[in-house]
């Protein structure tokens, strides 16, 4: 129930507790039409509106601010999947429809709807395109800007923008959905989208692989793809700590290498031709890679249960970290040939700053973005540690910039990085995107404080 504080209390905040909020109304429309009338009327009297879907976002961006004044529209009712169009390659969807749900509508289809992440089972369709999710698979689909065709959208003053649109091209001015693609909120309610399908996957190859270091693992992304192209699906990288952290929290695991290595990748191939066995073409890669000192050692999973196992480690890392104090929580990119040299960076430039700290790196290696958390050198208490996190954050947003990369690669600003978003820009970037704003959020009221600082 809206007005039960037990109800409201994890809905005002953050996924990483965070950020508390307080809010005048929790809004929870049912249709585009009742979306538009709760805008129009928070438009009238000036009132601050933060749309919300699963809350799992990492950067405070649906939790409202502590005044008590503003008012939080939920998606979570608006969750029909309106149609699958199989032959068009086309799913149309409420934006409140959980992740999982669209893939499984998908699948029933005999389509896949490739977006992929930790969060699936409850972030919404609506906070996926409102934060550009990243995830699993952009290696081979991309992000989720290039998973959307079309939008509908309740601009700022209330005004219902259709665009539901199944076109693959249309040129026809300005791509104005991917304004609201990215925007965490900040210039209109997306109450419904249009998204593009795939043939469905029949066949898979995944391996797990050691490595001493990640020129290897860079070597083994380019081998990988001279040998299977476009079906390379997953390339993630972990950390021989991330592993190890991992391990102590997934009961029965065999652990897949003794001593486990200082890095690993999971790879994974997919088909959607069901007799086009991927299993000759890892090994032939993998063979490669090892001849060439890129890995050291492999895993094939020869089954789907084995296949989950090697998955386990990888979903289990991001709360391993969360309970191992790796509090600082990072979410960059550079171009992915410099992340060898990257992380040498990072490792030596935040061990001299602070002694002993922890590096907790991990992340989607093939798109050249990294999760890289720290956690408090052995014995330091995490009230101490914090008073450093400024410190270490600013260092290596730092070193993120000299490698020409992003302090932000898929989490988004919300209002955990807000500050850094105009030392990070170029400076004709930042003053477009506040011209942007300014032209579809007039007034101010959509999601203030999140992306551009609170006035
Ligand atoms: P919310 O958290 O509710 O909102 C996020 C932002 O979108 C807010 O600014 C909100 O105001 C806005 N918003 C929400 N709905 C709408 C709407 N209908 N219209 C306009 N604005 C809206 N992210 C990745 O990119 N890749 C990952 O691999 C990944 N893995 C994760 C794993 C775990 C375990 C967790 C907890 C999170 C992960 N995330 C990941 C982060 C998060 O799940 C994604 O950012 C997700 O896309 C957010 O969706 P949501 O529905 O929870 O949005
Ligand atoms: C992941 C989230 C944290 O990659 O982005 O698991
Ligand atoms: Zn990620």
């Amino acid at each position: 129930m809206p007005s039960d504080p037990d109800w409201l209390a994890p809905r005002l905040t953050d996924s990483l507790g965070r950020y508390t909020g307080a809010c005048l109304a929790f809004c929870e429309p049912a249709t585009t039409e009742e979306v538009s009338q709760i805008v129009r009327l928070c438009s009238e009297h000036g009132i601050a509106i933060v749309p919300q879907g699963g809350n799992t976002n990492r950067v405070g961006a649906a939790t409202p601010d502590a005044s008590g004044d503003q008012v939080v529209i939920s998606l979570r009712r608006m969750n029909r999947i309106r149609s699958v169009d199989a032959s068009d390659f086309t799913i149309s969807v409420d934006a409140g429809c959980v992740l999982a749900d669209i893939q499984n509508a998908a699948e029933e289809a005999d389509r896949l709807f490739p977006l992929s992440l930790g969060a699936e089972g409850s972030c919404m369709i609506g906070g996926n395109i409102a934060t550009n999710a990243g995830g699993l698979n952009v290696i081979q689909y991309g992000n989720t800007r290039a998973l959307v065709l079309g939008l509908e959208v309740v601009l700022a003053d209330g005004t219902v923008w259709d665009g539901m649109r199944r076109l693959v091209k249309d040129n026809r001015g300005y791509d104005l959905k991917q304004m609201f693609i990215g925007s965490e909120g900040t210039l209109g309610v997306i109450t419904g989208a249009v998204l593009r399908l795939f043939p469905a996957p029949k066949v898979h190859a995944t391996a797990l692989c050691s490595l001493d270091d990640l020129d290897g693992a860079l070597k083994l992304l380019s081998i990988a793809r001279n040998h299977a192209a476009s079906s390379v699906c997953g390339f993630e990288v972990m950390s021989g700590i991330t592993l190890a952290t991992a391990e102590e929290l997934i009961p029965d695991i065999r652990r897949p290498f003794d001593p486990l290595p200082d890095w690993t990748v999971l790879l994974e191939l997919s088909d959607p031709r069901a007799d086009h066995d991927l299993g000759p073409t890892m090994e032939a890669l993998l063979a490669e890679a090892l001849e060439d000192g890129a890995i050291t050692d492999a895993i094939l999973a020869t089954s789907e249960a084995q296949r989950a196992n090697l998955w386990r480690y990888r979903e289990a890392i991001v709360a391993a970290g969360v309970q191992r104090g790796a509090v600082v929580r990072h979410d960059v990119s550079v171009p992915v040939s410099e992340i060898p040299d990257f992380v040498r960076a990072c490792d030596s430039e935040l061990d001299e700053l602070l002694p002993g700290v922890v590096p907790y790196v991990m992340g989607h290696m093939g798109d050249g973005n990294l999760h890289y958390h720290m956690a408090p050198p052995d014995g330091m208490s995490q009230e101490e540690f914090a008073g450093h996190v400024p410190a270490l954050d600013a260092r290596l947003y730092d070193i993120t910039a000299r490698f020409n990369g992003s302090f932000s690669a898929e989490h988004g600003v919300g209002q955990a990085k807000t500050g850094q978003l105009e030392t990070y820009l170029p400076g004709p970037q930042y003053a477009m995107a506040q011209a942007i704003k300014k032209a579809l959020d007039p007034k101010g009221l959509m999601n203030p404080g999140k992306v551009f600082p609170a006035t």
